[in-house]
């Protein structure tokens, strides 16, 4: 094992061919609302120099599990679409082939789309989020992180949204499943997990582009995880932290959300609903 490295995610010192588990910034956005998620890759790793590597929930140590960090595939969004799949490509495939448990730290939402493309079929993705992100649309662009489950579900992938609050007009019939609700996977499934920040009470993850008041708390998320069957989980990311928010717009969030809900509870008509 090598020295670690303030460059890379913890104990994550391992060669990517004596690794289990390999982790991936994709420092890259496009539309997000506010911008600064490019920076959340290296943020998290810095952070991640302030925590155990023991985990006392789950009586397990991190370094135990060869991990290596494979640092920031560096994606432009003034890149043609098929020019950045092309380049995931050939950084995942062979970590694929090898049979590599595959973490990738965003970025924006989108960059779901670039990881999960390069899946095999038949791979369920669970999407824990605020927001379902499958409009079509969203100022002006098709692929970015407001409409990235829907573009996922058009070429075919099944999509399992958890811990929705928050839902476009368009996205309405779409279902989704609380928290608190078991999910319909199988030990013999396979799996690939997105989770956006913004799933998160703002007050525990404020430095999101999109905080959305209501989300869940570390507690919850860790019984969440812990009541999940068995199922085999092929990759994760982490999407949508954005460094440079952290403390900040939280308040008007929440109080513009307050406001739209008085306003629906007391003075709404029948053409409120829809
Ligand atoms: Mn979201």
């Amino acid at each position: 094992m090598k020295p670690y490295s303030k460059f890379t995610f913890l104990s994550a010192t391992s060669t990517a061919e004596e690794s289990r588990v390999v982790i991936t910034g994709f420092p890259y956005e496009l539309t997000t609302s506010i911008p600064g998620t490019v920076l959340a890759p290296n943020k998290i790793r810095e952070a991640s120099w302030l925590i155990e590597s023991y985990s006392p929930y789950q009586k397990k140590n991190l370094e135990s599990i060869p991990i290596s960090d494979l640092a920031n595939l560096p994606l432009s969004p003034l890149e043609k679409e098929e020019e950045i799949l092309s380049r995931v490509e050939n950084h995942m495939l062979p970590l694929l082939n090898m049979r590599k448990k595959i973490i990738t730290i965003g970025g924006d939402h989108s960059i779901t789309y670039f990881v999960v493309k390069n899946l095999p079929a038949g791979i369920r993705i669970l999407h824990l989020d605020a927001h379902l992100d499958s409009r079509n649309s969203w100022k002006g662009s098709l692929l970015n992180h407001a409409t990235v489950m829907r573009r996922l579900k058009e070429s075919g992938r099944e999509i399992i949204p958890v811990g929705i609050r928050s839902v476009a007009v368009e996205e309405k019939e779409i279902s989704f499943f609380p928290m608190e609700k078991k999910l319909p996977l199988k030990e013999e499934d396979k799996v690939y997990l997105s989770i956006d920040m913004d799933v998160f009470d703002p007050s525990i993850a404020p430095a999101v582009s999109n905080p959305e008041p209501g989300g869940i708390y570390f507690p919850e998320f860790l019984k969440w995880l812990n009541r999940l069957p068995p199922f085999e989980l092929i990759g994760f990311d982490i999407v949508e932290l954005n460094p440079l928010l952290e403390g900040a717009h939280i308040t008007s969030v929440l109080g513009a959300t307050v406001i739209r809900e008085i306003i629906l509870k007391f003075w709404s008509g029948k053409e409120a609903s829809t």
